[in-house]
């Protein structure tokens, strides 16, 4: 009979996003524990034997008691069977996140997996081979065990990691919690559930990444499923089916301007919306600003940048334009007196002064400069 399990990993509950200020940040968070009740009402409408984590549950060791709580809370009122496994984000120390959870007392649906012994599911006709990591970062590969580790005859055989597997990363670098590429071929398994890498991979044959259910950052593209894994034993391979879960894209654009039109600056910013894979409040964009504006260019960019991040869930920017005032601008700052004199100073320190943050200080000044006396001339321009 058909064993049926979810597998999904590093959820990182209790991400505190701080690169991403205010209330989108507070929505990222609060998403991490509402993709996991849909993982809950997925694992029930599929009638799976159990949900296997792989990994990564929490975010760090010193996440607040209110969020174990609610996740217990969340696990506890969804039943069904859930196995986690601590990663290396949450790893198995002697006192960890693990053991705050234990003295919570979880109910007997929510198993931690602390140590490899097997853990039978699916009324015994599978078992789960967990590999928890008791340290952050170790050297040796934590699956090695399950060559040897014993399965009742005619069991299916899971495995539950979390970690690096060999070729994924660059030889050079010393890499932690190493995974054989060939371990569900060596221990016998009908597959093996990573956890680890965000994005959704097949990585050997039995053998994937579920990835997050929620995507997390730019890194990975293929970011936000959770895995529906069908195992009827060795005689046939695992079906798979990726479940789309994840709400946030996370998008990176790169745009090169030069001085243009201002309306044709802005048509080039609001052109990014076009380009989006999701409707804009369900994405996080870095933009990468590059080129130069003139002084009624920067203004432009500016008012249209700002409704760009008004439409986001949150916009990242890099800016590097470099600010180029025309001669017309700076004649027209020039009032043959003290602001002229202070825009030309501006406009040096802006190009010549010897620190970044110095040349964006001139930069900026001179901006507001610019703005005050476009203000002002238009003021005039209609109480005339
Ligand atoms: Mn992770």
């Amino acid at each position: 009979m058909t064993v049926r399990i979810l597998h999904t990993s590093d959820w990182h509950l209790g991400c505190p996003f701080k690169q991403i200020p205010g209330d989108a940040g507070g929505v990222l968070r609060e998403r991490r524990i509402e993709v996991v009740r849909e993982i809950a009402s997925l694992a029930r409408a599929r009638r799976v034997d159990a949900v296997l984590v792989a990994g990564d549950v929490f975010d760090s060791q010193h996440v607040g008691d209110a969020l174990l709580d609610r996740t217990l809370e969340l696990l506890a009122s969804a039943g069904g069977l859930w196995i986690l496994l601590p990663g290396n984000h949450d790893a198995a120390l002697a006192e960890s996140v693990w053991t705050r959870l234990a003295r919570r007392g979880p109910p007997p649906t929510v198993r931690v997996a602390l140590g490899s012994e097997p853990l039978p599911i699916a009324e015994g006709r599978a078992v789960v081979l967990p590999a928890p990591l008791a340290d952050r970062r170790a050297l040796d590969d934590p699956t090695a065990g399950m060559d040897t580790a014993p399965s009742p005859a005619g069991a299916i055989r899971i495995g539950l990691a979390h970690g690096v597997v060999e070729g994924l990363q660059p030889a050079a670098e010393t890499v932690f919690n190493p995974i054989a590429r060939d371990r569900a071929a060596r221990a016998g398994l009908d597959y093996l559930a990573l956890g680890d890498r965000h994005g959704t991979l097949e990585v050997a044959p039995r053998t994937w990444y579920s990835g997050t259910p929620e995507p997390d950052g730019f890194r990975f593209r293929e970011a936000g499923f959770v895995l529906l894994v069908e195992l009827d034993g060795q005689a046939a391979p695992p079906r798979i089916e990726p479940i789309a879960t994840g709400r946030y894209h996370w998008v990176e654009r790169r745009l090169e301007l030069a001085p243009l039109a201002p309306a044709e600056l802005a048509a080039r910013i609001d052109a990014l919306r076009q380009g989006l894979p999701a409707a804009p409040e369900h994405c996080v964009v870095r933009l990468e600003l590059e080129g130069s504006v003139d002084l009624e260019g920067r203004g432009a960019v500016d008012a249209a940048l700002a409704r760009l991040g008004a439409a986001l869930r949150h916009l990242d920017r890099e800016d590097r334009l470099v600010l180029q005032p025309t001669a017309l601008e700076l004649a027209a700052l020039d009032d043959g007196g003290a602001l002229g004199a202070c825009a030309r100073d501006l406009f040096e320190r802006a190009e010549q002064a010897p620190t970044d943050e110095e040349r964006a200080v001139g930069a900026l000044a001179l901006r507001l400069l610019w703005q005050e006396h476009a203000r002002l001339a238009a003021g005039e321009g209609a109480s005339r």
